[in-house]
This record gives C-alpha cells, sequence and structure tokens, in this order.
C-alpha cells in the first residue's frame, strides 16, 4: 500500500509524514522546505504501509522542479492513497487542488490540518458536509500536537474515490473541450460554492500582535533595522559565544588540557611505530587535527548556527524577508524566492543548491547556484569566520559583509546579462509568523548535526591523511613552493597558509579552522587575516556541494562555475590584498 502526501506549500505535510511513520523530514515555516520525496513506514490498523512525503504543489501542472516531482509521483500508477494535506485557514486553495486531485480517480482522504490556527481566526468548517459532497473522508487535525491524527490513521483505512459528480465539466454542450483557463474558472466556481455551504467565518476582533511583527519585518522602513539586529544577534551568539568563549573552552580545556594529552600520552607509550604515532598525534594527526578541529572548534560553532537558523526558519521570518530583498535581487535577475536558498545557503550550501529548484526558470537556478558557490559561506564557515573578524576588529567584519555582498551583487548583475533567460514573476504566500516550537527546533538540529558528523567529519579525516601524506613525502613543500606566487606573492600570505586552501578543497570550513589556527598563533596580520579569510570565503564550494552542483545542473555548469568561482576569489583577494597595503601601509588609514 502506497500512501501519498500531497499538499499546497508550507501546510504541514511533513509534520503530518513524520507522525505517521515515526521519522523526522526537515519541518520549516516557509514555503519550499521540501525539494524531493522521503519514505517512510507507517504502521497502524495492523498493517505496514509505504508513506511518502512530497514537495509542495498548488496545482497538478508544475511550474517548478520540485513541484513536477509530486506530478511525477501521483501519476506513476502504483499510488494507492492521496492524502491531500491542506491549510484550513486557506481551504479556496486547498480545494483547487482537490478538485485536480479528484479528478485522478484515485482513493483520496482529505485531511484539514492547521485546524489550530483556522479556529483562532474564527473559521469554522462542516466536515461532514464537504465529506459528504466530495464523497471522501475529512479529517481536522492540528500536526504539531499530534491532534487528530489517529482519527486520520482510520479515515486512511476507509479511503474512497472522490465521487465524480463534484468535477467540473470538462466540455461544453456541443462536446468541445475546455482549455486550462476555461477549467481553472470552473473549478473555481464549483470550489466557491463548496466554501459557501461548508464555511462560516466568525469576524474575531483579537488584534493579533504577530501579524503586526510580521507587517514590521516586511516595510523597508522598520524592516531594514529589525534584520540588522538579527544579524547583530546572530554575531552575538554564533561570533562571540560560540566561536569565542565556547571554542575556547572546548579548544585549550577540553582537547588542549584532556584529550590531546591523553591521546599523545597514550600513543608515546604504546605505539612504538614512529609514523604510525604522528598519523594520530602529530602536526597533521587525525586526532590532533582532524578532531580538534572538528569538534573542538567548528563543532560548538555549528550547534549554535543550527539552533539560531532554526529558530529564524521556524518563525516564519524567511518568506518576509524575500519580500523585503525583492528588489535587490531584481538587479541580479532573481526575484525574492531566490533569497530562501540564498539564506539557506548560510546553514549548509549543498541543501541550498538543491532548494534552488523551488525557482522557476533555469536561469534563475543557474544564477542562485552560482551565487552560492562563490559568495555564501556556510554555517561552519561563517562561524568560524564571525569569530576570527570579531576578535580583530569590528570594522573588519563589516568590511568582509560590505566585500560579499558587493561581489554577490555584481556578480550577480554580471551574470544575469550573461546567462539567457527570465525572472519570474515574484508571487509568495506568506505563512504566519509563529512561535518557533522548541521540540522542533531540537530535533531538527540533532539531525543536522548528526549530518555534520556523517559527512563533513570524513572528510575533515581524509583532508588531514591527505596533508599528512603530502608531508610525509615532500610533496606539501612542492605545493608551497608551486603556489607561492599565489598564495605569497598575490595574496601576500605566508607559505603555510596554502595548507588551509589545500584541506578548503574538501570543505571550506575545514579550511577556515586551519586559518583561525594559524591567526591565533600569530602568524597572520590583520590584513592577511581579512584577505585570507575572502579568499577562503569565495574559494570553490565544498566537494558535497560541487557534486550536488554536477547532479542538478550538470558536470558542464558545474565545472564552468568552479573555474570561474577559484579564478575570482584569487584575484579579489589580490586586488584587496593591494589596496589595504596601499590604504593601511602607505597612507596610514585605519581600513581595520
Ligand atoms: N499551528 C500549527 N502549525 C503547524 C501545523 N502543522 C504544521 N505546522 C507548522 O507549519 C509549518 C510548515 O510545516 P511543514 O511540515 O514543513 O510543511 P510542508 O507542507 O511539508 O511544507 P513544504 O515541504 O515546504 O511544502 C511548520 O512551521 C510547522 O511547525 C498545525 O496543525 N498547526
Ligand atoms: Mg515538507
Amino acid at each position: 500500500m502506497n500512501i501519498v502526501l500531497v499538499g499546497n506549500p508550507n501546510v504541514g505535510k511533513s509534520v503530518i509524514f513524520n507522525s505517521l511513520t515515526g521519522s523526522y523530514v526537515t519541518v520549516s515555516n516557509y514555503p519550499g522546505t521540501t525539494v524531493d520525496i522521503s519514505r517512510g513506514i507507517g504502521r497502524f490498523g495492523g498493517q505496514k504501509f509505504s508513506v511518502i512525503d512530497t514537495p509542495g504543489i498548488n496545482s497538478l501542472e508544475p511550474t517548478s522542479e520540485d513541484e513536477k516531482v509530486t506530478r511525477d509521483i501521483v501519476s506513476r500508477g502504483d499510488v494507492s492513497t492521496i492524502v491531500q494535506v491542506a491549510d484550513s485557514k486557506n481551504l479556496k486553495r486547498s480545494l483547487m487542488l482537490t478538485l485536480e486531485l479528484a479528478a485522478l480517480k484515485i482513493p483520496l482522504v482529505l485531511n484539514l490540518n492547521m485546524h489550530d490556527e483556522a479556529a483562532e481566526r474564527g473559521i469554522k468548517i462542516d466536515t461532514k458536509l464537504l465529506s459528504g459532497r466530495l464523497g471522501i473522508e475529512v479529517v481536522e487535525t492540528v500536526a504539531i500536537t499530534g491532534e487528530g491524527i489517529t482519527k486520520l490513521k482510520d479515515a486512511l483505512l476507509r479511503a474512497k474515490v472522490p465521487n465524480p459528480d463534484i468535477l467540473p465539466q470538462a466540455r461544453d454542450r456541443s462536446g468541445k473541450r475546455f482549455d486550462a483557463i476555461g477549467m481553472l474558472h470552473k473549478r473555481s466556481r464549483a470550489v466557491d460554492n463548496l466554501l459557501k455551504e461548508a464555511v462560516s467565518v466568525s469576524i474575531s476582533l483579537k488584534k493579533d500582535i504577530a501579524e503586526t511583527i510580521g507587517r514590521f519585518t516586511i516595510r523597508p522602513i522598520s524592516g531594514i533595522p529589525i534584520l540588522m539586529l538579527i544579524i547583530i544577534f546572530m554575531y552575538l551568539f554564533v561570533g562571540r559565544f560560540a566561536a569565542g568563549t565556547a571554542v575556547d573552552f572546548f579548544e585549550n580545556t577540553v582537547f588542549g588540557r584532556v584529550v590531546n594529552p591523553f591521546f599523545i600520552n597514550f600513543a608515546d607509550k604504546y605505539i612504538g611505530i614512529n609514523i604510525l604515532k604522528e598519523f594520530l598525534v602529530g602536526d597533521y594527526g587525525i586526532i590532533t587535527m582532524a578532531l580538534t578541529y572538528a569538534f573542538a572548534i567548528i563543532f560548538p560553532i555549528v550547534t549554535a548556527f543550527f539552533l539560531f537558523f532554526g529558530v529564524l526558519e521556524d518563525s516564519g521570518y524567511l518568506p518576509r524577508l524575500s519580500i523585503l530583498s525583492d528588489r535587490i535581487f531584481k538587479t541580479m535577475g532573481l526575484n525574492g524566492r531566490a533569497v530562501l536558498p540564498i539564506v539557506l545557503g548560510l546553514g549548509c550550501g549543498t541543501m541550498a543548491t538543491l532548494t534552488a529548484r523551488i525557482l522557476d526558470t533555469k536561469k534563475e537556478r543557474i544564477l542562485v547556484t552560482l551565487l552560492l558557490a562563490l559568495a555564501i559561506p556556510c554555517s561552519a564557515q561563517l562561524g568560524v569566520i564571525m569569530g576570527m573578524l570579531g576578535s580583530l576588529s569590528a570594522r573588519a567584519l563589516i568590511l568582509w559583509l560590505a566585500v560579499l555582498l558587493l561581489v554577490m551583487i555584481t556578480v550577480g548583475f554580471a551574470a544575469s546579462k550573461v546567462i539567457a533567460g527570465e525572472r519570474s514573476p515574484f508571487i509568495q504566500e506568506i505563512p504566519p509568523i509563529r512561535m518557533p516550537q522548541a521540540k522542533n527546533i531540537f530535533v531538527k538540529t540533532f539531525a543536522r548535526l548528526k549530518w555534520y558528523l556523517k559527512e563533513a567529519v570524513p572528510l575533515f579525516v581524509l583532508g588531514t591523511a591527505m596533508l599528512f601524506i603530502f608531508d610525509k613525502t615532500g610533496l606539501l613543500k612542492l605545493l608551497e613552493k608551486a603556489l607561492s606566487p599565489l598564495v605569497v606573492t598575490l595574496l601576500g600570505l605566508p607559505e603555510k597558509a596554502t595548507e588551509a586552501f589545500i584541506i578548503g578543497f574538501l570543505r571550506r570550513d575545514y579550511g577556515a579552522a586551519g586559518l583561525y589556527v594559524l591567526s591565533k598563533t600569530g602568524a597572520l596580520d590583520k590584513i592577511q587575516v581579512l584577505v585570507s579569510l575572502i579568499v577562503i570565503t569565495l574559494f570553490v564550494p565544498c566537494v558535497a556541494q560541487f557534486f550536488v552542483t554536477v547532479k542538478e545542473r550538470g558536470i558542464r555548469t558545474a565545472c564552468i562555475i568552479g573555474a570561474f568561482v577559484f579564478i575570482f576569489a584569487f584575484l579579489m583577494g589580490g586586488v584587496l590584498n593591494s589596496v589595504l597595503r596601499y590604504l593601511v601601509l602607505t597612507k596610514g588609514i585605519a581600513v581595520l
């Protein structure tokens, strides 16, 4: 038995999926969280079901790639039941889709979710009447509290093919077929009739605080200060607290005093073979470098960032940010919807590259993929960088931010002229501002940390092993010499910084951590810190992101993007190096 969850974007499909299957897929308060299908097993009524979660759709006629995924699933022929998850607050939009789904003649259950929010707004739905008219089970739920889930499971066992009488006629009296617009019109009339009978709204005079806050975040005059407050708060929490206090504790106390001495001692005593000992606890040791960077430096930072980001995602702020910044994105040939993948890129560029699927045109998808590869640091990088720059000066941090913004806007602008295609119009559903749910945030952070441990840490180990081998074979010295025109002459950095770029190929955050350690030992001056950080931020995307780019955009586009980013990063670093040296050293202007 294949059960497929289908519905408009951001209505709670993934929460329902999680409670039917007991697994966890990401839940966030913005449309476009799910861009690919997830499968799980649900057990109820003494039976076993395969349950599928899908990306949100507004119609079975797909306009973007994630919507195509859903359309393909429901038209595949092995679907035994469709559960349409609907937002009770917006029944018109939901029922428009119901009528399309009904035409598939597959057993259907209508799940009116977000019953709590509908009730708050004085919306009352006559589910009995709706169920009678549609000829299917209609169940109200509050997915986040689990209310109604048992009823939904029962209803699933009684799923029926919808009553064909509710479907608008496809042909007129003379037997001619209606076109798409004609059908839309007829469907809309049919839905209006249903709504008239089944829904009553009692006006609630309760002035909604959340709604007021929501409006403030969109208007530029209040929205920009709010955005700045959010950035400052993020800096304090991730850059100061996590990258400063927490990293100090883990690096110096936990690893510096306890973990590393223990292993070094252990290796000294029990491991006779020198090279093996160095492999574990030497300069490029798996424990002293890979695991220390991974757990003492990056782990506290990503944890803080994921927590902060989870709150942001679940509050409903991101879709509002899209609207606030639609105008800036317009100059880059994009619309405000592109904010979502870009902001998600601050969490993880790999995931964000997948989210580019929600964009309507190919041009927009390529542009966003390019910007993600070039100018958007991922969470781990961002934390390490904010920590490093923060300890330098506030001015350095602002300069770094300004350079990135400038790069993003100019490259976006130029690329939008070069890449053929269209910018699509911007229409966006805005979900309500919601109080983030602690449980969801913890579960989500936990899932992301698990991902970090599974995907990122092995790459750190690999990178360290590479450095170790390079070092032992003398290749490292050769590479440093070979790259010296780039690293030393062009960027004005010490030779040792080459290592950070080498491991940065695998993951930029690991490279950034290398620079962090280097700067702590006093090997970099202020200009060098800023230049190296700009280069590593712009520098090639991590391996995982590169592979996803290949998968999504094709090998050719991925390689062009990769090559461009690489060259651009070093050129930009070189220019910045000369300009800063000129201003600071020759003119004595205190830029940093
Ligand atoms: N108040 C309330 N919030 C809900 C309910 N169900 C889901 N939510 C919230 O709605 C938001 C969207 O939930 P998701 O499960 O990610 O929605 P989705 O339909 O999978 O969204 P896409 O994958 O983007 O199409 C999250 O913030 C949830 O916490 C509900 O019954 N009541
Ligand atoms: Mg989802």
